[in-house]
């Protein structure tokens, strides 16, 4: 039987491997991990030896994709990692795995490193949630893993994700990898995705679309802002 108000809303994104197609009602727009421990110099990214700088060019791209989706009413979705105050639910393996020169829960320039409540655990003021979008808290690297996040979609008939943040290897690709397995259609937004490491970006995106979209598909935000500005919201 033909869904003719579906049908009405349908977007089409050029996309890798193919063109990726979403219903505005049933989409989210996940805004992983803009946090300022990942992003701001001196933060805890930045301990484990990182260069902030190749997070932060995907702020700007963010910008747009958050300003289209707000205007269109799509569902914005934010997460943050990070841990309680007391650390109880850090697993002792992931506080002291290599040798960072401050680990979860230290004190550095932005407050205890990854924990919640602190400065540097928020969203970097450039992306900050507005009211009314929901704030993931999330122990893990993967969205899904301990949160309330397949609920919260799940209420909203959600069922296509646009997927940014950080970082590409780590939280995105754990996440899309989670999406996956739980039957949501995952599209990357390349140029909102950001690596400390260029070659884990390049190769994480292609991990994403190779195989027929293994995982799902992988597209430029101008691409996906082009499509949108021809739709219904
Ligand atoms: N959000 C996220 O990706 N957490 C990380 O720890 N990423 C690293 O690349 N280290």
């Amino acid at each position: 039987m033909s869904r003719p108000v579906a049908h009405r809303h349908l977007v089409q994104v050029p996309a890798r491997p193919a063109a990726y197609a979403f219903e505005p009602a049933t989409t989210a727009l996940l805004v992983i991990d803009m946090q300022r421990d990942f992003l701001e110099p001196g933060g805890f990214g930045e301990s484990l030896g990182n260069d902030v700088s190749q997070l932060r060019r995907t702020i700007d791209p963010l910008r747009r994709v958050l300003a289209a989706a707000r205007a269109l009413g799509l569902t914005v979705v934010h997460t943050r990692e990070g841990h309680l105050p007391d650390l109880s639910d850090c697993p002792p393996a992931k506080r002291q795995r290599g040798a960072p020169s401050r680990r979860i829960g230290d004190p550095g320039p932005y407050g205890r490193i990854l924990i919640r409540g602190e400065y540097g655990h928020d969203i970097v003021d450039e992306l900050a949630p507005v009211p009314g979008e929901p704030v993931i808290d999330k122990p893990g690297k993967g969205a899904f893993y301990a949160t309330e996040l397949d609920g919260l979609l799940g209420e909203r008939s959600i069922t296509s994700l646009l997927v940014t943040g950080v970082t590409t290897e780590v939280c995105v690709h754990t996440t899309v990898r989670e999406a996956n397995d739980r039957g949501y259609e995952c599209l990357v937004l390349a140029d909102c995705v950001g690596s400390y490491f260029p070659q884990f970006h390049t190769v994480g995106l292609e991990m994403i679309a190779a195989q027929g979209g293994i995982f799902g598909w992988v597209a430029d935000s101008t691409d996906l802002l082009a499509a949108l500005g021809t739709a219904t919201p």
